[in-house]
């Protein structure tokens, strides 16, 4: 399944924007650093193969909002462009189409029906910021 999720990102030319993928303490996605690398903790990488394959996608996002601000302005982005609640929500209606298109199980589309994008703001105090990145248990 995580196979699958990986040829639908190539064919979408999104695997370009994760060029490692790498066990962490909290997810996360390093889109600045060079190669762009997804950082993955064990409650996400183990919830389900479809999950995992869901986030995969969902990261690849986030790095391309980064990587496409970057190449058409020529300038670092500003964190709105990629990370918080707007970058959030696009990149969880691309993780839908790709849940979907992999059969993941009712409950986990039904989750990220659920999500409004600040599933980030940890602390609920309105950004996604570091202190919200460091409370992450996923
Ligand atoms: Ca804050
Ligand atoms: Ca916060």
């Amino acid at each position: 399944m995580a196979y699958i999720s990986i040829i639908y990102l190539i064919n979408h030319r999104k695997l370009s924007y994760i060029s490692i993928i790498e066990q962490g303490s909290q997810s996360g996605m390093w889109a600045y650093e060079d190669p762009p690398r997804y950082e993955v903790n064990d409650s996400t990488a183990f919830y389900s193969v479809t999950w995992y394959a869901g986030t995969i996608a969902h990261d690849a996002t986030h790095s391309q909002l980064y990587h496409e601000y970057k190449a058409s302005y020529g300038i670092e982005p500003p964190d709105t462009i990629w990370t918080g609640p707007n970058a959030e929500l696009f990149c969880i209606e691309y993780q839908t189409i790709v849940a979907q298109k992999i059969s993941s199980p009712k409950n986990e589309i039904e989750y990220l029906d659920s999500l409004d994008g600040t599933h980030c703001d940890i602390d609920n105090d309105g950004d996604c910021d570091w202190i919200d990145y460091e409370g992450r248990d996923w």
